[in-house]
């Protein structure tokens, strides 16, 4: 069965496990990161030298990066689904699952500073300029968003994974959030599948 390294509160490790679960796979999943450790360990190293979590091993194969073992999930179970089979689609697809490593960098202050910072240690200035900047980009999301449901086309893909999972991040945070009504239709619309219910959308930690 599939093992999954990686702690459920980690906004990439959700990714993978989203994927998963979309994709309806079994899986065996080990917690580690933060307070599990695990990932210093000489054999968590020898599978993924960053020492940072998701990594998943399938069947012998090693695969680390939350976006690469979502590419490669969806293209060994969900072509055709998950995985646009037209290149051009496809590409459209993986366009967004790049940016949302730029819209996970705008909100790391934020997401940090509300979530895992207490109060008295908040540095109130990067949280405002981090809310500012992620607001800046949402108006690209919301574009591509106004003219078709999911950010690929018509029905989900793996593009929708990555910037879903940092979305909610955003959606929780308690910040002052400028309307973008096609992001928020699109976001009701991942909250409706038992999958995203199940991994993405729990209380942030
Ligand atoms: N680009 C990597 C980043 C991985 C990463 O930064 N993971 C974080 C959790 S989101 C981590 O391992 N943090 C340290 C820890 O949990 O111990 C990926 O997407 O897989």
């Amino acid at each position: 069965m599939l093992k999954i390294w990686g702690r459920v509160n980690s906004v990439n490790v959700k990714k993978a496990l989203w994927c998963l679960e979309e994709l309806g796979l079994q899986y065996e999943r080990i917690d580690a990161g933060m307070q599990y450790g695990v990932v210093n360990t000489p054999e968590y190293r020898k599978m993924n030298p960053t020492g940072l979590v998701p990594t998943i091993e399938d069947d012998g194969f090693v695969l680390w990066e939350s976006h690469s073992i979502v590419r490669y999930l969806s293209a060994k179970h969900g072509a055709g689904t998950l995985c646009p089979a037209d290149p051009r689609a496809r590409a459209g697809a993986e366009r967004w699952m790049d940016w949302a490593f730029t819209f996970q960098g705008a909100m790391r202050n934020v997401f940090w500073g509300l979530i895992r910072t207490p109060p008295e240690k908040r540095d109130a200035k990067a949280i405002e300029e981090g809310r500012a900047k992620t607001a800046g980009l949402l108006p690209i999301l919301e574009q591509a968003l106004a003219r078709q449901p999911y950010v690929a086309g018509g029905s989900l893909t793996m593009g929708d994974i990555p910037i879903g999972c940092e979305v909610q991040r955003w959606m929780g945070v308690p910040v002052e959030r400028p309307p973008f009504p096609a992001v928020e239709a699109w976001f009701e619309r991942l909250r409706a599948r038992p999958a995203f219910r199940k991994i993405v959308d729990i209380p942030l930690t």
